[in-house]
């Protein structure tokens, strides 16, 4: 499910919150500011533990990274990295769109049924909001499409283990298992459904949101 809210992103109760931080992971202006001063000082002594995967560099641009929230109302911050906007074609979409699909597969991980993301990269990183929100929309959605598939199939499956099907009824039904999964995804388990919240700052930050989501 996905849902916009216009506000504070340090106020949701949610399970995770996305902080649009720098690769340093030490805390900044914008959102990443309002994050460490709502989390609190452990947030920082966290943030430091983070090994670095080269000098000055704890998470690079379209990674991402968990920590608790501390003091905030959210049980963890996924820390993750957008690129500076430039022209747009200097990978600036496909890292954005990294960003976006790393911190779901943490959340996921981690065992969060719901999280909220800021618009990332467009603040101090200048990334223009309707190419941003198209890709921001994009990527939720495919992997809500994926893990609802997902869920599908593992229902299917358990299905079946429960009541063997006769030999006339196996054909159709295998057929409807590729439908619901094309590429073979060996024994991976399914990823959980996760409530998914845009949180903009700015009312005409949600009205892109709605407009693309058709909630308008
Ligand atoms: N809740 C929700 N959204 C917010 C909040 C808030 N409390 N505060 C700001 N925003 P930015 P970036 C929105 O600049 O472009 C930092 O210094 C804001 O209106 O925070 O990815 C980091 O350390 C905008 O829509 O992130 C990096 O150095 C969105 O959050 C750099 O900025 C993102 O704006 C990252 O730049």
């Amino acid at each position: 499910m996905i849902k916009i809210i216009q506000g504070d992103i340090t106020t949701l109760a949610v399970d995770a919150i996305v902080n649009a931080a720098n690769q340093v992971m030490l805390g900044g202006g914008g959102v990443d500011g309002a994050i460490h001063r709502a989390a609190g000082p452990e947030l920082y002594e966290a943030c430091l533990k983070v090994p670095e995967v080269r000098p000055g560099v704890r998470c690079p641009t379209g990674e991402a990274r968990i920590t608790p929230g501390f003091r905030l109302p959210a049980k963890f911050v996924i820390h993750t990295v957008g690129p500076v906007y430039r022209d747009g074609l200097h990978g600036e979409p496909e890292k954005l769109a990294a960003c976006y699909r790393n911190s779901l597969a943490l959340a996921a991980e981690n065992g969060c049924k719901s999280i909220a993301f800021p618009c990332i990269s467009t603040g101090v990183y200048g990334y223009p909001i309707e190419d941003a929100a198209k890709i921001a929309v994009r990527e939720v959605e495919d992997y809500l499409t994926q893990s609802c598939r997902e869920a599908e199939v593992a229902e299917e499956e358990s299905g079946r283990a429960r009541s063997p099907v006769s030999p006339e009824r196996s054909e159709p039904r295998k057929r409807s298992l590729e439908v619901c999964a094309p590429q073979d995804r060996g024994a991976v388990a399914p990823r959980p459904p996760i409530e998914v919240i845009f949180c903009c700052f700015s009312e005409r930050d949600a009205s892109v949101y709605k407009r693309l989501l058709n909630m308008v």
